[in-house]
C-alpha cells in the first residue's frame, strides 16, 4: 500500500467505524442520552380533558379526545400527576347566557379586564365536567378544580382572571419540593397557555408538550399564545422529547 492508498484506507475505515458507533445500540443510546430525564421534582399537569372539550362536547376542541392515549403514556413516566378541572357554576359570568344579546366567541369588558364569552360549559357536577373517561393515570394525587367563582374565570390552574385570587396550586407543588412543571391538554392557546405563563411566574420550569395538546385557535391564538409563551420562558417540546418509560 502506498501513502496515498494507505491514507485512503484509514479514512474509510474509520468513517466505517463511525457509521458502525452511530447505529444499533449506539445510536439509541447516544439518542437517550439527549432525552429530558423525568424525575421526583417533575410534575406532570394535565390540563381540562373534560367531555365538554372534547369532540360531542358544548366546547368541543378540534381532536381534543385524540391526545388521551398519548397522554396516558406520557403519564406512566411521572410520579407526580395533577389533573385540572374547569368548575363553573351555572351561572357563571364566561357564559355568553348570562349576557343579553350576547354571542359566544364575542368579549365584554369586565372589572378584571376582557373576557371572551363562551358556550355554557364544565358545569359543576355535569357530565360535561367530568374528566374523559378513557383518561387513565390512578397515580394521578391532586385534581385542582377553578372557575369556580360566579364572578370570575380562571383558564390558569394558578391564578384567577383577577391575576389576585390563587387556586392554591403554586403552594401545593412548592409543599411536595416540584421544581419543573410538563403541561399537556386542553385548551393549548387558553388554559395550558396561562397555565404554562403562570407556572413561570411562581417561579417554576415550564414545558409545554405541543403534541399531547389541542387548541381552540380564535383569530390566530394559537400562534400567538406560542409568541407569548416563548417570550415567557416556557419551553416547546414534543412528547419524543421525553425519556419515556
Ligand atoms: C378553557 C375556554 C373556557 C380551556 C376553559 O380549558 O382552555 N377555554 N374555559
Ligand atoms: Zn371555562
Amino acid at each position: 500500500m502506498n501513502g496515498k492508498t494507505r491514507r485512503h484506507f484509514l479514512l474509510t475505515a474509520g468513517a466505517g467505524l463511525a457509521v458502525a458507533a452511530a447505529s444499533g445500540a449506539g445510536l439509541r443510546a447516544a439518542l437517550a442520552a439527549d432525552k429530558i430525564k423525568i424525575t421526583d421534582s417533575d410534575a406532570l399537569l394535565v390540563i381540562d380533558v373534560q367531555n365538554c372539550f372534547t369532540p360531542g362536547g358544548s366546547l368541543a376542541v378540534k381532536e381534543g379526545d385524540a391526545i388521551v392515549p398519548l397522554i396516558n403514556t406520557i403519564a406512566k413516566s411521572f410520579h407526580n400527576v395533577v389533573l385540572t378541572q374547569d368548575w363553573h357554576t351555572p351561572d357563571h359570568v364566561s357564559f355568553a347566557s348570562q349576557h343579553e344579546g350576547k354571542k359566544p366567541f364575542e368579549t365584554i369588558q369586565l372589572a378584571y379586564g376582557t373576557q371572551v364569552l363562551w358556550p355554557d360549559h364544565c358545569v359543576q357536577g355535569t357530565e360535561g365536567a367530568a374528566i374523559n373517561k378513557d383518561i387513565d393515570i390512578p397515580q394521578a394525587e391532586l385534581i385542582i378544580r377553578k372557575g369556580f367563582h360566579k364572578d370570575v374565570d380562571s383558564y390558569s390552574a394558578f391564578l384567577e382572571a383577577d391575576r389576585k385570587t390563587e387556586t392554591g396550586l403554586a403552594g401545593y407543588l412548592k409543599g411536595r419540593k416540584i421544581k419543573r412543571v410538563f403541561l399537556c391538554g386542553l385548551a393549548t392557546d387558553f388554559c395550558v397557555a396561562w397555565s404554562a405563563l403562570d407556572a413561570r411566574k411562581f417561579g417554576f420550569q415550564a414545558e409545554v408538550i405541543e403534541d399531547a395538546c389541542r387548541g381552540i385557535d380564535i383569530n390566530g391564538s394559537i400562534a400567538a399564545a406560542w409568541k407569548q409563551m416563548t417570550k415567557a420562558g416556557v419551553k416547546r417540546i414534543q412528547s419524543s422529547d421525553l425519556a419515556l418509560a
